[in-house]
């Protein structure tokens, strides 16, 4: 399970639906164009938070039947309706998702023992491994080390993707459990994640920039930072464009522009106006 995983983009038609061809062509994009090891579907890149149960289970469907044994996939199913949860984690697995992840548990302030519950809870009722999604600027949930360590106890809990820019906790996460999976969730903070000896990534900007992260990766692990930090900057120039220009809409108009049907986003995400259609197809041009 280590490498580089694209979180996943879905497509949706102006009205809001799943595009399934879009979608297959967002799948097919990043795994032949973008040559990433796994995708993780359904998390927050996705637009998981705005789709019903039924759709988070077709867009599941329809990722596995179109990538087959080509890659691995991480199903993202966390939900404060834990039932919903454990339903989902049921369903990726009968489908053949490799480990499944959930986000910690947001909104009600959730105190650790409901967390750990939470996971062990979901974990106990599916035959998989869980990575937990740990997302603190969105969530307002923070796991220290201890916790970590509660929740590693269940050898079902593999990993974590850790999207913080806790680079002290980072290293004390790597250094006290070196055999569960660490992935980065920063793309622009990933060259210094792989200094730390995280095991892999996971991001959004992979959808379209996931060779330079596989790079990034392989020159690390070789020790050949300098260079690394090269394609870190050249990276991080991208970034920077990307997230001025608002991050999603923006990955979806390059993805549009690179002939992938990423489709629009979905409510109450605005879509693309045409001066930031305009700006993506200048960054697509400088940049990929
Ligand atoms: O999961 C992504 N996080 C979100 C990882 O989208 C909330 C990242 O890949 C960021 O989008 C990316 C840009 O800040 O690093």
């Amino acid at each position: 399970m280590r490498g580089i995983f694209t979180a996943l983009m879905t497509s949706f038609t102006e009205n809001g639906e799943i595009n399934e061809e879009g979608l297959r062509e967002i799948v097919r994009h990043n795994l032949d164009q973008c040559q990433v090891d796994g995708l993780y579907v359904n998390g927050s890149t996705g637009e998981n938070f705005m789709i019903s149960t039924q759709e988070k289970k077709q867009i599941f469907k329809i990722v596995k039947d179109e990538v087959g044994e080509k890659a691995k996939l991480i199903a993202q199913i966390g939900s404060i309706n834990i039932k919903e949860a454990i339903e989902l984690a049921n369903y990726a697995t009968d489908l053949g998702y490799d480990a499944i992840s959930a986000v910690t548990p947001f909104y009600y302030q959730f105190d650790f023992d409901e967390i750990y519950d939470y996971y062990n809870t979901i974990i106990n009722s599916v035959d998989n491994k869980m990575i937990i999604y740990s997302i603190p600027a969105l969530t307002g949930v923070n796991i220290n080390l201890e916790q970590f360590g509660k929740l590693f106890e269940n050898e079902k809990i593999i990993g974590v993707k850790f999207t913080a820019p806790d680079f002290f906790l980072l290293e004390r996460i790597r250094h006290r459990f070196p055999n569960k999976i660490i992935y980065s969730g920063f793309d622009e903070m990933f060259l210094s994640a792989a200094v730390l000896n995280v095991d892999g990534a996971i991001g959004s900007t992979f959808n379209i920039n996931g060779q330079r992260a596989k790079q990034i990766f392989q020159l690390a692990q070789n020790g050949k930072i300098e260079e690394a930090r090269a394609i870190q900057k050249t990276t991080n120039d991208l970034i920077s464009e990307v997230l001025d220009n608002g991050l999603y809409q923006t990955l979806k108009g390059i993805l549009q522009y690179k002939g992938v049907d990423a489709g629009y986003c979905r409510k109450p995400l605005k879509s693309l106006t045409d001066n930031q259609k305009k700006k993506a197809e200048e960054i697509a041009e400088e940049y990929l």
